[in-house]
């Protein structure tokens, strides 16, 4: 029985410890940490977890913990998985690993100096099983030499006051950062970005539109005040054909000359499925020590994080940037991991 503690316990550290809780037998909650004691023994009770705790760096030491997610603000996500390292605890990491990628650098290296991988990051969309059925239709060939993505990615609102358009592209977006390049098999090396107007204050739709290095264009559209319901869309165009992605909906009603289909008001409805399957993975993760064939890593956070910083730049500058990734460190490349 692994022995799972939670660090963060704000709406992403809540629905790991359902997950970890109510779908996955193999694994015990063993603690929830939060700056905020009265959350984490709140969010402990509500899941069984055996503590509760203030003290990130004590949790994480503790011999009464296996392996360790970390859901805590973006900026301690990089430190935290640097003292899972450093500790010999394997840990799944929420996206972004960090916003800079010189900190993310940081973390390959703490984890290539002892040879072996330990921190799985939280692109948990590698997993939905749209995207896994796009993936495989580049694999298998039916659709020929890919040429195209479309993405949107659409939130209801903004989830602070102080969301930027940089911000689209350095927190929303790495999630299609992370995915084109999973299922194009590719990086990318230029991004261009850009907003159109709106009749208010809140922050525009960002449009992106991007290059691979396999000669790709993939637009990607975010929309953080999309108002109407988290929607999030994808098509993959190759020579032979596309595939698009369905809205996800299990019911569809009908009702006076009108036919509807909900939407979720954020992205844990939608993603549950792909959020349990991740999180198994990192369980399998934890026992055998092997790092899982599709699961995002520490170079993929990298990768995003880039990808991120380039974007951010076209924001501003309204250029075209070109993306100068480092080369994939073997470490990281073909059978990933190694047994503890
Ligand atoms: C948000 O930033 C996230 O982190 C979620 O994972 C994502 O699905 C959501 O749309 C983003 O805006």
């Amino acid at each position: 029985m692994t022995r799972v503690a939670i660090i963060g316990a704000g709406l992403m550290g809540e629905d790991h410890a359902s997950i970890i809780a109510r779908d996955l037998p193999g694994a015990t909650l063993q603690v929830v940490c939060d700056m905020d004691m009265g959350r984490a023994k709140a969010v402990a009770s509500a899941f069984g977890a055996k503590d509760a705790s203030t003290d990130p760096e004590a949790v994480i030491a503790r011999s009464d913990v296996d392996a360790v997610i970390v859901a805590s603000p973006d900026f301690t996500h990089a430190p935290l998985s640097r003292v899972c390292i450093t500790a010999g605890k394997p840990v799944l990491c929420e996206k972004p690993l960090s916003q800079s990628s010189a900190e993310c650098l940081e973390v390959m290296q703490s984890e290539q100096a002892t040879g072996r991988q330990f921190v799985m990051l939280g692109f948990m969309r590698r997993y939905d099983q749209s995207y896994v059925e796009m993936r495989a239709a580049l694999t298998d060939g039916s659709l020929g030499r890919a040429l195209m993505m479309h993405n949107f990615h659409r939130n209801v609102e903004t989830p602070a006051a102080d969301f930027t358009g940089a911000m689209a592209i350095t927190n929303s977006a790495p999630h299609e950062f992370d995915i084109v390049r999973h299922v194009l098999k590719t990086e990318f090396t230029s991004v261009t970005a850009q907003q159109p107007r709106r009749s208010d204050d809140r922050v525009a739709p960002v449009v992106m539109v991007l290059e691979t290095r396999d000669g790709q264009l993939v637009t990607i559209e975010v929309n953080n005040n999309a108002a109407y319901g988290y929607d999030v869309r994808a098509e993959l165009v190759g020579e032979a054909g596309s595939v698009a992605m369905n809205t996800v909906a299990y019911t569809r009603t009908e009702r006076k000359l009108a036919s509807s289909t909900r939407y979720d008001a954020d992205w844990r409805g939608r993603y549950h499925e792909a959020y349990v399957r991740q999180n198994r993975d990192f369980l399998r993760f934890v026992e055998t020590g092997t790092f899982p064939a599709i699961a995002s890593s520490s170079w993929d956070g990298y990768a995003a994080a880039m990808v991120a910083e380039a974007g951010a730049r076209a924001l501003a500058s309204g250029q075209r940037q070109t993306i100068n990734m480092m080369e994939q460190p073997a470490f990281y490349a073909g059978v990933r991991g190694v047994a503890a």
